[in-house]
């Protein structure tokens, strides 16, 4: 009782290179959130609210790497929970900026409501074949991939792609970005999920390869979540000029 001191800061290893990422990845979404936010008051108020939606993406994700670094750091082991939660917000709200910047050529809601849709089912099949259903990760994993090309068909050569080329100009510019990072920032994601699932799979020499699954996703996050940010902040820079 006497001389119980219970540590207050887990200790970091020097080698932990997952650990570090995590400690990256929350102070990287901490600036960055920090950068929007005060960014707000220099743009047309017709812009503010994408920047805003930039900012609480990566705060909800700051927050996020707050509780998972903390984790990771007690357990030892991926903060699959956490990190569900926090995509789960997060991917909603990116559907929301390609809403916002296509609603110029009229983008009705029905277009944010399919990608929603889309998203939700992406994340919640991932989840179960990263937890409960570990055993037939495969197939969940299948799932979740067929909901990933609905989302990068729907923004590539659905109605989103057909409102950007009426938008045309800086808005088509921004979004054939944002299709490029959902094409190759995204696909880091079930390359993740390879790894860290490989386990009793066919796909079990994933395991081998030396990469790390929350690595690749602590990278993905970092260049999806800041870097889609930063298009839309630069999208409202040029349309506020
Ligand atoms: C900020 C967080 C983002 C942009 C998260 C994106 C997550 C994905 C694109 C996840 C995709 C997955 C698959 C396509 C198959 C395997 C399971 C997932 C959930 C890792």
């Amino acid at each position: 009782m006497t001389n119980l001191i219970l540590p207050l800061v887990a200790k970091m290893d020097p080698t932990d290179y997952v650990g570090f990422t995590f400690f990256v990845g929350c102070m990287a979404m901490m600036a960055a959130s920090a950068f929007f936010f005060l960014s707000l008051n220099q743009f047309d108020k017709k812009w503010r609210t994408s920047v805003l939606v930039s900012g609480l993406i990566t705060f909800i994700a700051a927050v996020h790497y707050f509780y998972m670094r903390d984790y990771w750091a007690t357990n030892m082991e991926s903060p699959t929970f956490f990190r569900y939660v926090d995509w789960i917000l997060t991917v909603p709200l990116m559907c929301v900026e390609f809403y916002l910047i296509l609603k110029v050529a009229g983008a009705k809601k029905s277009l944010l409501t399919k990608m929603i849709v889309y998203s939700v089912i992406m994340l919640v099949t991932g989840y179960l074949g990263e937890t409960v259903y570990s055993g037939s990760a495969a197939l969940w994993g299948f799932l979740s991939a067929a909901a990933y090309f609905a989302i990068a068909y729907e923004i590539w050569l659905g109605g989103a792609a057909k409102l950007a080329k009426e938008a045309g100009g800086d808005v088509l510019a921004a979004h054939k970005i944002l299709c490029w990072f959902v094409l190759v920032g995204w696909i880091i994601y079930p390359l993740g999920y390879l790894v860290g699932t490989a386990d009793g799979q066919w796909y079990s020499f994933m395991s081998g390869v030396g990469l790390d699954m929350d690595v690749l996703y602590n990278i993905a996050d970092a260049i999806n979540k800041i870097g889609f940010g930063l298009v839309i902040y630069s999208l409202a820079v040029k349309k506020t000029a």
